[in-house]
């Protein structure tokens, strides 16, 4: 055991360049030629990224399997007997031109930090689990943390289509799941200690502060909803001003007042991501626009209210128009507070190291949402460049990544000694 007397580890520390090395590795299943990274949930380099991980594991003697929900999961077991296992993972699907360590930096950090115990032949007391969640992004068309939903034991429709027409359970079973059998990828009550996530902050809060690790304190709300508008299809050169009933123009409006009900700070942000025009001809008067909205909040009574608000404004246009305005409620999840023993765990580890940190909200929703809704959890942030993210100028410093999977390789061994059952 590499204890010193100062309660900390020596030289208990991750292989850094390794770490940056399969960073790299990974950023070329995907990559968009500008630095950024397309791999959606299920796709062929989804599943190539999945099998370097199980590969890089397996080098370790770690052996890893692929649950119904299409989950990754590998498991150590400990030197005690507690009931609950430490986990920590994340996802490596992205958005469409996305960046390079958006999911896939918590996966090879917490990768990096269970091949780090087993090599050094340090265990903790409690079981370790690794997860790489399926679908966390749902930038194909379905919604997103589908693999997290599945282990909280939350209902997917695994019959839902994505954007290619492809149903949600073949997708599942293209990654070696079995959508059949997703009550058999719960986890148990119980089985689960902790969770902590590490990922890089997406925003520019750590950068501005100057601070080297976030301590994440809770995670936003969001929820996401379906707009269509359906007017009338007309020539663009005969039909008067007066006569038309434009979609376009009408989802103009809705997507100008979603973005001030942000702006006038009845909700934190708003967002028109997709947008879908039809038949999207240049000299036919739309006829028909599908566009979503995301709204984000620490408060989920704000996100009603904006909510109701768009239900209203689609009432009023629909009134003053003639266009029938449909406003479907997509997917909600609840803003969640993170487990205050975990946070200072992770504090801890980043006194330990003498890397300066800050307790911050994540603006990001994660898989991290849902764990802490059946264990207690928390996240790790390290710093993004510019404070950008979900863009292939997504960046991070080369010392933040390494000193991120320290904080969590020492937050883990915190954790195992303090949670439940745990070393004594
Ligand atoms: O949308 C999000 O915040 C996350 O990237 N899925
Ligand atoms: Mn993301
Ligand atoms: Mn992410």
């Amino acid at each position: 055991m590499l204890k010193t007397s100062t309660n900390g580890f020596a030289s208990d520390v991750i292989d850094g360049e390794r770490l940056l090395h399969r960073l790299r590795e990974l950023a070329h299943i995907g990559a968009t030629g500008d630095g950024g990274v397309t791999r959606l949930a299920y796709s062929d380099d989804d599943i190539r990224a999945r099998s370097l991980v199980a590969e890089w594991l397996a080098e370790a003697g770690v052996k890893s399997r692929v649950d119904p929900a299409g989950n990754l999961i590998a498991h150590v077991v400990g030197r005690g007997d507690s009931r609950g296992a430490l986990a920590t993972g994340s996802h490596l699907d992205t958005v469409v031109r996305g960046g390079r360590f958006d999911g896939a930096y918590g996966v090879v950090a917490s990768l990096e930090a269970m091949v780090h115990i087993v090599e050094s032949k340090t265990p903790l007391w409690h079981d370790l689990v690794l997860v790489v969640f399926s679908n966390e992004e749902g930038a194909n068309g379905t919604p997103g943390m589908v693999g997290s939903q599945v282990l909280c034991g939350f209902p997917v429709d695994v019959d839902q289509v994505d954007r290619a027409g492809v149903p949600l359970w073949k997708r599942i079973e293209d990654v070696g799941g079995d959508a059949t059998a997703l009550s058999e990828a719960v986890w148990a009550e119980d089985s689960i200690a902790a969770f902590v996530e590490a990922h890089i902050e997406q925003g520019p809060v750590l950068e501005t502060e100057r601070a080297d690790i976030g301590v994440v304190t809770s995670i936003t709300g969001r929820s996401n909803l379906d707009i269509r508008i359906t007017g009338e299809q007309q020539h663009a050169g005969t039909t008067p001003m007066t006569d038309r009933c434009d979609a376009l123009v009408i989802a103009a409006r809705v997507i100008g007042e979603v973005s001030t009900l942000a702006r006038e700070g009845v909700v934190r942000v708003a967002t028109t991501g997709h947008i879908t025009c039809s038949p999207n001809v240049w000299n036919v008067i739309p006829g028909l626009v599908n566009l979503t909205v995301d709204l984000r909040d620490e408060d989920d009574n704000r996100i009603a209210e904006a909510t109701s608000r768009i239900h209203c404004l689609a009432n009023e246009l629909s009134t003053t128009t003639g266009a029938s305005i449909d406003v479907r409620q997509g997917p909600q999840v609840p803003a969640v507070p993170m487990d205050h023993q975990l946070a200072d765990c992770v504090s801890i580890a980043a006194d330990q190291l003498a890397l300066p940190s800050l307790h911050m909200p994540s603006g990001a929703g994660h898989d991290a949402q849902l764990i802490a809704r059946i264990a207690p959890t928390t996240m790790i942030f390290v710093p993004s460049i510019g404070g950008v993210s979900h863009t292939p100028q997504e960046d991070s410093h080369d010392h933040h990544l390494v000193a991120g999977a320290n904080v969590l390789l020492r937050s883990l061994r915190l954790m195992d000694q303090r949670v439940g059952g745990g070393d004594s």
